[in-house]
C-alpha cells in the first residue's frame, strides 16, 4: 500500500482547506468540502475491505451507493486539517442501500462528517446528473458574498448580473450564473433538498446571510468559481453606495459570449 498522507486528492485538500482559511471564508468550523475519489486510485492507498464504523447518513442516496468520497469532518476547523488530516478528514464509501456512510479511513478521534452532509450528497447528485465529471461539493463563507446578500435583491436574475457587471471574467466563468436559497435552517435534510435542487442549473448556490456552495470537476475548479464570485461581490461592495459612470452592459456580454464560445444562461441577458 502506498502512504495515504501523500495522495495527491488528500495533498491537495489540505491545500485547499488551508488556503480556503487563509482567504478568511473558513472562520472557527465554517465552511465543508467533499470530493468524489476513484475506487482504482483509492485502492492503491487503502484496503476497501477493512470498514472502521459505518455511520448512518440520516438520509437516503441510492444513487451514490458504492461511491467513495473524502470529506470535512463535524465540528473541525478547516486552519486545523494539515496538522491533523486524519481527524479532520475522513474518506467513506455510501452503503449498498445508500442510507450509511462506511469509514474507511480518518475521523480517527471518533468524529464524523460534516453537518452539512446531506446537503453535500444530495448535490453530488444532482451535478453528476449534469455534469458526469463533477468531483466536487465546496461550501464556505466567503465574506463579500455574504454582505451582498443583506444590501442586495435576492432574485437569482438580478444578483447574477450584478455579478457579471462587475468583472469581464465573471460571464466567462460562471456563464449559467448564480443561484440563491432565501435564509434557511442549515444542516437538515430539508436545505440539502433546496441546494440540491438548485445545482441542478447551476455550480454556484448562495445561501443567504450564510455563504457559498460550489461545485466542480475537482478541487481547484469549484476554489476558483467561489474566487471569481467572491471577488464579483467585493467589487459590488465597493462601488454599490457610489453613482455608477459606466459597467457592463448587455451588448458587452454578448459580445464576450461570442469570443468565449459560452453562452450566458437563457433569459438573462437582453
Ligand atoms: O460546517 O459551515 O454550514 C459548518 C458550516 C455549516
Ligand atoms: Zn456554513
Amino acid at each position: 500500500m502506498k502512504d495515504i498522507l501523500q495522495a495527491p486528492f488528500l495533498v491537495e485538500m489540505i491545500r485547499t482547506t488551508d488556503n480556503m482559511y487563509n482567504h478568511g471564508w473558513d472562520e472557527r468550523n465554517g465552511g465543508n468540502i467533499s470530493v468524489l475519489l476513484d475506487e482504482k486510485e483509492l485502492a492503491e492507498y487503502l484496503d476497501l475491505d477493512r470498514v472502521i464504523r459505518v455511520i448512518p447518513s440520516g438520509f437516503s442516496a441510492p444513487e451514490l451507493a458504492g461511491r467513495y468520497f473524502l470529506v470535512t469532518g463535524t465540528g473541525k476547523y478547516f486552519k486545523n486539517v494539515k496538522y491533523a488530516p486524519d481527524v479532520n478528514l475522513g474518506i467513506l464509501r455510501i452503503s449498498k442501500d445508500g442510507e450509511n456512510a462506511e469509514l474507511l479511513w480518518g475521523f480517527s478521534d471518533g468524529g464524523k462528517f460534516t453537518s452539512e452532509f446531506p446537503a453535500h450528497m444530495m448535490s453530488h447528485v444532482s451535478r453528476l446528473a449534469v455534469d458526469p465529471e463533477n468531483k466536487v461539493i465546496m461550501h464556505c463563507h466567503p465574506t463579500n458574498i455574504l454582505a451582498m446578500t443583506f444590501v442586495h435583491d435576492l432574485d437569482e436574475k438580478a444578483f447574477t448580473k450584478t455579478l457579471w457587471q462587475m468583472c469581464t471574467e465573471c460571464v466567462i466563468v460562471f456563464p449559467e450564473g448564480v443561484n440563491v436559497l432565501p435564509w434557511m435552517v442549515c444542516g437538515n435534510n430539508e436545505i440539502g433538498i433546496a441546494t440540491a435542487e438548485k445545482m441542478k442549473t447551476a455550480r454556484l448556490v448562495v445561501w443567504a446571510q450564510h455563504g457559498l456552495y460550489g461545485a466542480g470537476k475537482d478541487l481547484d475548479e469549484a476554489f476558483g468559481l467561489i474566487e471569481t464570485a467572491e471577488k464579483a461581490a467585493e467589487l459590488y461592495l465597493k462601488i454599490a453606495h457610489l453613482p455608477w459612470k459606466q459597467t457592463i452592459t448587455d451588448e458587452q456580454l454578448h459580445l464576450l459570449e461570442k469570443q468565449f464560445n459560452i453562452k450566458a444562461r437563457e433569459g438573462y441577458l437582453d
